[in-house]
Order: structure tokens, then sequence, then C-alpha cells
């Protein structure tokens, strides 16, 4: 762990050590002339940490995952913000895209990307998190890193017009209490979302991270459903139909729809409950020694904002409150960190979060207990317990 490694050296370097760094970072200023300039900007070719595929057997459905392990703070970098999409990722020319609102409304109307610009926009900060993220470690399959376990969530900033604005243009009729929101990729993907929720905090997103979405978060225009499962974040975004009740699209009758033990089953289970993991140290990752390191994650909740993460370093045991990064917000990813001197024996290092309305994270044991234990090609959604990685003797860290 690279980042380990530097602090710790730092604090023990004497003045001595000190010099002969200051030296060596002089001999490494470049002499030659830099490269070219360029009009849209790269990172460094030194930095290779990717999006990960998983394999499908369907052309066009696809998913990839974030490398939270390589992360910094709570905006994920756009292009490495993880996608899952259906149909493949559909190229639209934003000159020609339409949003049509109609249905119970008292005028319909199509609006062009243009039209929609000039309409009162707003920037918010809301991760996206599949529904389906971390289903492995609810089937005892634990993800051996961050972005294997934990890699279907991603967390920027959005920029759009606020449904409610659109919804108060085209005016409601008395009896519109769903709508169905519906994408121009080949699968048509669509969703019904209840009017409270719209109304609410949802957006028409045009923006992303300061730029236009990419192409894979929905271009030209996505929905943005705070705190609610990804798949109701409709991307490539064309047409929302108000109506009286929920359409049962394949996606929320047949997919989103999670059976329970006693045979019932949890239907319109929109909201993702509060979830945290460690980033750093982490699997896949290795501790040079002992000595000083900051335990950092990610916490988020659908409900709000976070209140509180604690960590474990004995397995859940005891625990520390962690620090916060400031500001926390709501719907949103909240770095969270806390310094620890491992003395070099084996540890099991867990996190353990608490959103604004009181839930608290709970045990894997303690879903199980409350949905049952259901594995196979549908995997389990909504999946949200602790997540233990095991720091052993050597420094390596693995999955518990
Ligand atoms: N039109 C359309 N919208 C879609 C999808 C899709 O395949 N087509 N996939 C959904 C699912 S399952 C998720 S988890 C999120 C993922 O958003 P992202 O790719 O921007 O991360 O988009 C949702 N919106
Ligand atoms: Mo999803």
């Amino acid at each position: 762990m690279t980042r380990g490694w530097s602090r710790r050296r730092f604090l023990a370097a004497g003045a001595a050590g000190v010099v002969a760094a200051a030296c060596r970072a002089e001999r490494a200023q470049p002499t030659l002339l830099g490269a070219a300039r360029r009009g849209y900007g790269e990172r460094s070719p030194f930095e290779r940490s990717t999006r990960a595929f998983r394999v499908s057997s369907t052309p066009g459905t696809a998913s990839s995952r974030t490398p939270l392990q390589d992360t910094y703070g709570m905006i994920t970098p756009s292009s490495l913000h993880f996608e899952r999409h259906h149909a493949g990722v559909p190229a639209i020319d934003p000159s020609s895209h339409e949003l049509l609102i109609h249905g119970l409304v008292e005028h319909p109307l199509i609006l062009s990307m243009k039209d929609l610009r000039r309409l009162p926009s707003i920037s918010r900060i809301h991760f996206i998190e599949c529904a389906g993220n971390s289903a492995r470690e609810h089937e005892g399959r634990p993800g051996p890193d961050p972005q294997t376990s934990h890699g279907l969530v991603s967390c920027s900033e959005w920029t759009g017009v606020p449904l409610a604005v659109l919804l108060q243009d085209v005016g409601l009729k008395p009896d519109a209490r769903w709508l169905v929101a519906e994408g121009a990729d080949a699968c048509h993907m669509a969703r019904s979302i209840p009017l409270q929720k719209a109304l609410e905090d949802v957006l028409v997103a045009y923006g992303q991270n300061g730029e236009a979405l990419r192409p894979e978060q929905g271009y030209p225009l996505r929905l943005v459903v705070p705190g609610w499962e990804g798949n109701v974040n409709i991307k490539w975004l064309r047409r929302i139909q108000v109506a009286s009740g929920p359409a049962m699209t394949r996606e929320e009758a047949a997919v989103y729809t999670d059976l329970m033990p006693d045979g019932t089953a949890r239907m319109f289970s929109f909201v993702m409950d509060a979830k945290s993991v460690i980033t750093r140290p982490a699997g896949g990752q290795r501790l040079d020694g002992p000595g000083f390191y900051e335990i950092e994650g990610l916490a988020w909740s659908g409900r709000g904002r976070i209140s509180r993460v604690e960590v474990s370093v004995d397995g859940g045991r005891t625990w520390r409150d962690a620090e916060l990064q400031e500001p926390v917000v709501s719907k949103a990813f909240t770095p969270f960190r806390c310094a620890w001197t491992w003395n070099g024996r084996e540890a099991e290092l867990q996190s353990r979060c608490r959103d604004e309305t009181g839930y608290v994270q709970p045990t894997r044991d303690a879903l199980i207990a409350m949905r049952g234990l259901r594995s196979g090609p549908d995997g389990f959604d909504h999946y949200n317990g602790i997540k233990a990685w095991r720091v052993r003797s050597s420094g390596e860290v693995t999955h518990v």
C-alpha cells in the first residue's frame, strides 16, 4: 500500500532522511520540454485504474464496476462511473433528441435538449447504486476487493431540471399518482415511479461532474432518482407518461421483486438502505509492515445523510467513531477515515454506518435472518450487510 508506506516513512524519517528526499525530488524535476497542449484532458499515463467488466453471454447486456479503492473524496470520476445497460450504449445526437411528457396532464409537451437547457436548473451530488450491488456478499461469495464487492455504486454531481418544474408546466390531472419513465435504448427500458417522489427530488439531468453526461450514463438525458435503486434512474430518457398507477413493466414485475422466506414478495422496494465499505486498507492490498495507517472508506444512504460511521479492527468486538468528511451531503457518498496503528498481528477491519433516520447498517447474519438466503442467477437485491477485511500478519489483506 503506497499511501501507508509513504506516510509511515515520513513520520519515521529524521532530518537527514528529509534532506536526502528533498535532493531526490530536485533530481526528479523534468528537464525536457513537456508534452504538447491538448484541448480535452486525459489522466497521467502512470494511472492505470479502470472499471472492471463482467462478461455477459447476451450482447449489449453489460455491467462494469468502479474501482472504489482507487478513488478519492466523494465524487467518482465520470470515466470510472460504473455502468449497467441492458441493450448497449446508444449513440444519440442531442440535436434530434426529444423528451415527451404526456398521459394524465393538461398540456402534453415535447421538449428538445435546447428547450430543457432554457428551464430553471439545479446541481446536486448523489450516488447511484445498482440494487444488485454486493449481492455476492449475501450469497457467501464475498468479493476479494472493494471493486468486486461494492463497485456497482458511484457518486456524481448531476445538473438538470427538477422534474417538479416540468410536471408543473404540463399541469397534472387530479388522478395522477405515478409516472412511467422510458429510455431510448433498444430495450426501451421503463420504470414506474410514484408521483410523490417525482415531485420531491427527481432530476431530469443533462450534466455530470461539470460537463455533459457520458454516453454510458445516459447522454444526452437521464433521470436521477436520489437514493433509489439504480434501475429507476432511466438513461437516454425520451418519454414520461403520467398515470394513475404503476405500469408493471418487465423490470418491476419480474426483476426487481424480492421473494421473502414466508412466500410474500417485496415489490417497489426502491430505497437503497445505508451501507459502508472500507476501501483502504482493503482486500487485494498489502500493508508494508507495522505502523501508522489511515483506514478510509465510503458510506451512503438512500434515506438521507450519514450521521455516524464506526470502525472496528477486531472483527466487531469493539468500535471507534470514524471522522466524516464535511460537508455530509444527503444521498451522497460520505468519505470516512480513522487513524490506526497496526501492531503487525492479524486484524479484522469492519465499518458500520448509521443514517439520520437512526437506521444502522446490519450484519450479514441479521439480514439473512430477516430476508432469508437466496442465491442463483438473479442473486439478491438490496443487500447492505457489514463488510469485513482480514489483515494477515504478512500484511496481505483479503476478504473474510
Ligand atoms: N434506458 C436504460 N436505463 C437504465 C438502464 C438500461 O439498461 N437502460 N439500466 C439501469 C440500471 S439496472 C442501473 S443500475 C443504472 C446504472 O446507471 P449507470 O450506468 O449510469 O451507472 O441505470 C439504469 N437505467
Ligand atoms: Mo441495476
